[in-house]
């Protein structure tokens, strides 16, 4: 336990289960002391996130239904926020979706449609929960995403999300110039292959796996708690000097040719 975000509101958008990286992350949080205010998409989601918190003994402030296609949504969940919370003091951005049948193949094969809806839940979303907390982050704060390799180097069958997580690295970029004047930073973490529910199912991912327990200087594959902490460490004022920023949480997988 520590007190780093004591008295502080964070919400954490993209718990779908245990296996979640925001799960990981929601652990970390609440060892430092956060409130705790929750998003979710799928009505299955939130049972499975209520039952979690239950188990777990942690008193959430906020539970509220946010889908990140649409504008509405955002802007109303984030309004109940405010209205709930007060003052927001961290965002925590860990949602993406492509159909899986554009994560196989050439890129080149992507359709229109499949790849405006990867950019559009994955990408574009990080701009627009950004404008609607940053409405209520009058004390500053921090704003951490979620993303992958694959926007940086070719990594097979990541194809359209590569693309869109080039898109939300740059996002994070601008965002960060954009609100740094209001004392919020943003960031994100990289990290690199856990077994969760959107990566079940698309090929590669055990390859993917495998090669960082070869390769990586750490020799070890990372989990969700790693995530968690590096999350809670941009999210806290340790943090304070940083935004812009890619942290990769990945054994080191990156620095090795
Ligand atoms: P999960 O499947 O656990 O989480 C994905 C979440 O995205 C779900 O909670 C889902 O909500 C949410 N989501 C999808 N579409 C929408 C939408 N339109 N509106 C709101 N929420 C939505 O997988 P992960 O924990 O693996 O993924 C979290 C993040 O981590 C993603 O950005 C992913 O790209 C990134 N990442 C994952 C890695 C990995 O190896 N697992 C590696 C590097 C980055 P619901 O189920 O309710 O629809
Ligand atoms: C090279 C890797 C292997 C896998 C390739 C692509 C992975 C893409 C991630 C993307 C988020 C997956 C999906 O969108 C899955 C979706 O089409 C089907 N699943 C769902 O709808 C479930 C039920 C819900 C909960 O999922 C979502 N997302 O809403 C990449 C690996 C090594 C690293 C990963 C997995 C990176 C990443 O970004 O997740």
């Amino acid at each position: 336990m520590t007190s780093l975000l004591k008295d502080k509101n964070i919400v954490v958008m993209g718990v779908a289960n245990n296996r979640s990286i925001a799960w990981g992350i929601t652990k970390s949080l609440y060892n430092a002391g956060a409130n705790l205010i929750f998003t979710y998409r799928q009505e299955r989601s939130k049972q499975k996130l209520e039952k979690l918190l239950e188990k777990n003994e942690i008193k959430p402030k906020f539970i509220v239904s946010c889908d990140v296609e649409d504008d509405e949504s955002i802007e109303q969940a984030f309004q109940e926020i405010g209205e709930n919370a007060g003052t927001i003091h961290g965002l925590v951005h860990s949602v993406a979706f492509a159909n899986t049948d554009e994560l196989k193949g050439d890129y080149a094969d992507t359709s229109r449609d499949g790849y405006l809806t990867a950019q559009n839940i994955s990408a574009y979303s990080l701009a627009a929960v950004t404008r609607e907390a940053r409405k209520f982050m009058t004390e500053g704060g921090g704003i951490v995403t979620q993303t992958y390799l694959g926007a940086e180097r070719v990594v097979p069958n990541y194809n359209v999300m590569g693309v869109a997580k080039a898109a939300l690295e740059a996002s994070v970029r601008y965002l960060a110039e954009d609100v740094g004047k209001d004392g919020i930073r943003v960031n994100a973490v990289s990290a690199g292959p856990i077994r969760t529910l959107s990566a079940k199912g698309v090929s590669g991912f055990n390859d993917k796996m495998s090669v960082v327990e070869e390769k990586a200087p750490l020799r070890r594959q990372v989990d969700q708690d790693q995530v968690g902490d590096a999350t809670l460490f941009l999210l806290s004022d340790l943090a304070r000097g940083v935004t812009g920023e890619v942290l990769h949480v990945d054994s080191g997988f990156h620095i090795v040719a």
